[in-house]
C-alpha cells in the first residue's frame, strides 16, 4: 500500500491514503504534528538555545520520525520512491527539501518530529482538518508574537499537503488583514503589527528553506516591490510561492527600482517579473512605472510580468502584452503555469 501511495503521481496526499496510514500507525490528532522549525531548548531552567536545522536525515531517522522501520525505508529508497545520496562511507541519506516533498506526497504523518530536527507542535491546531479554525489560530500566533508556534502551524500545514499559496491567500493573509485593524484602536496595534511581520517572514523564509531546490535548468523569476513601497510580506509570499512551483526565484523586496528589475532580467537570464503593490501612490506613478518596466522588457518575448498587490487600482488602466494582474497567490500560480506549459 505504501508503495502504492508514494507512486501517486500527483503532487498532494489523496486524504484516503492519509487517513489509511493514521490508522496504520496509530496517529492521534493529540500526538503531535510536525512543525520543521529549529530545535529550541524549552525547559524553564534551560537556556533557549538555537540549533541549526538538520539539513539531511539517516534512513533510521526518517524511519523513526514517520513510524516505519529502517529497513521499509531503505526499501523505498532502493525502489526510488524517495531520492537518497550516499556519503563517502556508502551510507544513505536523505535531504531534509526530500522527506519534506516524500511525507507531502504519501501523506504520512510526522510521530517523531524531533527526529527530523523539528519541534513539535502541541496544542489544537490540526493541519488536516483545516481550515475549520486555522485563520483563527494563526492569528493568535502572529498577534502574540509567538513565532516558534506560527512556523510549526504553517510547516505543519504544508506537511499535510496544503499549498503554499492557499495558505498564504487564506489564513495569513486574513490573520494580517484583521491584525492591521488593531492600530486604530489599541495602543500597542503598530507594535503587533510589525511584530507579525517579523514572525510572518521568519515562516515564510523557514518554509522556503525546506523546498526542494529548484532543478538547474529551472526557469528563473525576480520580483519585489516598486520604490517607496516598504511591504515585505506580499513579495516574499510569491518568492516561496514560485519556489513552490519549482521556479528559482529571488525576491528583491521592497523599494526596488525598475531600473533594478530591468537589470536583473539580463543579469540573471530570468523568465518571470512579480511586482507587488501594497502603498497607494498617485495611479499616475504606479501606470507610469509599470509602462517603463513593460517598453524596457518589450525586446524580450520571453519574459513576463505578473503584477498584484492589495491597491493595485481594479482594473488596471494600462493593458500591454507583457504584463499580466494577478489579484492572489492562486492566481500567480495558475497563471506561471499556463507559462510553463507554453514554453
Ligand atoms: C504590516 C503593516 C504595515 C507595516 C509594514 C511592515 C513591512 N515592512 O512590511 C508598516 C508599519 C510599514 C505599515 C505602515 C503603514 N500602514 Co500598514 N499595514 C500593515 C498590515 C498590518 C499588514 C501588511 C501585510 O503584510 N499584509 C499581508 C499581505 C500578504 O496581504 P496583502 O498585501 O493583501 O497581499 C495579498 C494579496 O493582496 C495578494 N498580493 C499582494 N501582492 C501581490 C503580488 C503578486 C505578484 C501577487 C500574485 C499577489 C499579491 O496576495 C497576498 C496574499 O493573498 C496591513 C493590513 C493589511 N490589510 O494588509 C496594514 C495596512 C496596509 N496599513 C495601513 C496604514 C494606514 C498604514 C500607515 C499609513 C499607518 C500605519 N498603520 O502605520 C503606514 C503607511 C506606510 C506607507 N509607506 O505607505 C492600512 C492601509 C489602509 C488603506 N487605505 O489602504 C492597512 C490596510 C491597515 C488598516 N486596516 O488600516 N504598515
Amino acid at each position: 500500500m505504501c508503495q502504492d501511495a508514494s507512486r501517486d503521481p500527483l503532487p498532494n496526499p489523496s486524504r484516503q491514503v492519509l487517513r489509511d496510514w493514521r490508522v496504520r500507525l496509530g496517529w492521534r490528532p493529540s500526538g503531535g504534528v510536525a512543525g520543521i522549525i529549529p530545535i529550541e531548548s524549552r525547559g524553564a531552567s534551560r537556556p533557549r538555545m538555537r540549533q541549526a536545522t538538520k539539513q539531511h536525515l539517516s534512513p533510521k531517522e526518517l524511519g523513526k520520525a514517520v513510524g516505519v522501520s529502517e529497513s521499509t525505508l531503505k526499501r523505498w529508497a532502493d525502489e526510488g520512491e524517495i531520492r537518497v545520496y550516499r556519503t563517502a562511507g556508502g551510507h544513505r541519506r536523505i535531504d531534509l527539501s526530500e522527506a519534506v516533498r516524500f511525507i507531502r506526497k504519501t501523506g504520512m504523518p510526522v510521530r517523531e518530529p524531533r527526529l527530523l530536527g523539528l519541534s513539535a507542535l502541541d496544542g489544537p491546531f490540526d493541519p488536516v482538518n483545516y481550515p475549520a479554525d486555522a485563520a483563527k489560530l494563526m492569528r493568535a500566533a502572529l498577534e502574540e508574537g509567538d513565532t516558534s508556534r506560527f512556523r510549526a502551524m504553517l510547516v505543519s500545514t504544508y506537511l499535510a499537503g496544503r499549498s503554499v499559496a492557499e495558505v498564504c491567500d487564506g489564513p495569513i493573509a486574513e490573520a494580517m488583514h484583521a491584525i492591521g485593524e488593531f492600530w486604530q484602536h489599541r495602543n500597542d496595534g503598530i507594535l503587533i503589527e510589525h511584530r507579525a511581520t517579523d514572525t510572518c517572514i521568519a515562516a515564510l523564509n523557514q518554509l522556503r528553506s525546506l523546498l526542494v531546490r529548484p532543478d538547474p535548468g529551472a526557469p528563473r523569476a525576480i520580483g519585489g516591490a516598486f520604490s517607496n513601497d516598504p511591504y515585505l510580506v506580499p513579495s516574499l509570499m510569491a518568492a516561496t510561492v514560485l519556489s513552490s512551483e519549482g521556479w528559482d526565484a529571488t525576491n528583491l523586496g521592497p523599494e526596488t527600482p525598475v531600473d533594478v528589475l530591468v537589470g536583473a532580467v539580463e543579469q540573471l537570464d530570468v523568465r518571470l517579473v512579480w511586482l507587488s503593490v501594497s502603498v497607494e501612490r498617485k495611479s499616475v506613478h504606479l501606470h507610469e512605472d509599470l509602462n517603463d518596466l513593460a517598453d524596457r522588457l518589450q525586446h524580450r518575448s520571453d519574459v513576463s510580468i505578473a503584477v498584484g498587490g492589495r491597491v493595485l487600482p481594479q482594473p488596471l488602466k494600462i493593458r500591454r502584452p507583457n504584463l499580466q494582474e494577478v489579484r492572489s497567490m492562486t492566481e500567480l500560480v495558475a497563471f506561471t503555469r499556463g507559462l510553463r506549459a507554453k514554453a
